[in-house]
């Protein structure tokens, strides 16, 4: 299909909204609160349109697949559907259709392909002990593939990579306290293998949706984005929690929770890591905008590069 920008003014008109529009739309908001709120059917249509030849090629390790399941459970509005036809997903471990050797065949193939265009998406941190065979993620002409292989082979010739869950940008869980596979994050071990490309990390355990097809759009559109000390893009881990919490003013009136089931107070005295934590999920919120963290519960510091030792306990009874 031809690009959208250059078809006739009159059928852009007839496709509702241009992807120019679309992307100022989308990039507005992001910059604002939510993506989740401006995305109609309309809209993906632009999307369509408009960037499909964007490769992607999505690997997991040592993860829990809950930041695939966090944008795939996105239902209101439809992330997932506008990730899907935002990008071209050319691989995915847990929604791909193909598998084994012919599906690490198609993925070396369209890295081969795209070199230097496509985006890597790396989910779960990387083992590096015992030569990389603790994740083994397939085989091709009877060799094993290792995480470790493809984040290097991939990585080397990918425009950039989205180190996306705490997981894959710091290590998270897999490399807490003991680490016998080596767990680590695509940043530090990029810093072992030599390799250059750019790597945005978008950690959180999970990661928001919102976080990661705001980076995604801004990355086609814009580039990469300004990034923190720690890789994370500013957009989303700027601010501070607790200085923005809804909270904040029974924390200074020394209003505090006595339980999790106390629905006022300040939870720092049940272990809230809200003032080491930066991400904006006090005004973001969680589960398409219904509630966050310290609502429910505590902020436990699940975006930070020390998580989950550095966090640890979560919960701390008064
Ligand atoms: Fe880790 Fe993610 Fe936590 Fe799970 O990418 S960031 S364990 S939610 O799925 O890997
Ligand atoms: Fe800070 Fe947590 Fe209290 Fe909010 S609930 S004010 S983030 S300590
Ligand atoms: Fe993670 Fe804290 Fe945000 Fe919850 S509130 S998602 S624990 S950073």
């Amino acid at each position: 299909m031809k690009d959208e920008q250059q078809l006739p003014e009159v059928q852009q008109k007839k496709a509702g909204v241009s992807r120019r529009n679309f992307l100022k739309t989308v990039t507005g908001t992001v910059a604002g609160i939510g993506i989740s709120q401006v995305i109609n059917p309309a809209l993906i249509q632009a999307l369509e349109k408009g960037l499909k030849r964007h490769p992607v090629l999505w690997v997991q390790g040592q993860g829990c697949t809950g930041c695939s399941v966090s944008l795939l459970n996105s239902v209101s509005p439809p992330i997932a559907d506008v990730l899907l036809k935002v990008i071209s997903l050319q691989f995915h471990p847990t929604i791909g259709a193909c598998e084994g050797e012919l599906a690490m065949e198609h993925l070396y193939a369209v890295a081969e392909e795209y070199k230097g265009r496509f985006s890597l998406v790396v989910e779960g941190a990387i083992p590096t002990a015992a030569e990389g065979k603790y994740c083994v993620i397939g085989e091709m002409n009877h060799k094993e593939i290792t995480m470790v292989d493809v984040v290097k082979d991939l990585g080397a010739i990918a425009g950039s990579v989205l180190a996306i869950g705490t997981c894959a940008a710091y290590g998270g869980i897999p490399a807490a306290k003991g680490n016998v596979t080596g767990a680590t994050g695509v940043m530090d071990f990029f810093k072992t293998q030599g390799i250059k490309t750019p790597v945005v990390n978008i950690p959180g355990c999970p990661s928001h949706p919102d976080w990661i097809v705001g980076t995604i759009v801004h990355l086609l559109e814009k580039g990469i984005p300004e990034l923190d000390e720690v890789g994370r893009p500013t957009l989303f881990f700027g601010e501070n929690i607790h200085d923005n919490c809804p909270r904040l003013p029974l924390y200074e009136a020394g209003e505090m929770s006595a339980t999790l089931s106390d629905p006022k107070g300040c939870r720092m005295d049940l272990g809230c890591k809200g003032p080491n934590t930066y991400a904006d999920c006090y005004k973001r919120k969680w589960n398409s905008g219904l509630n966050w963290c310290v609502d429910n519960s505590v902020c436990i510091g699940c975006v930070e590069p020390d998580f989950p030792d550095g966090s640890s306990p979560f919960y701390e009874p008064a």
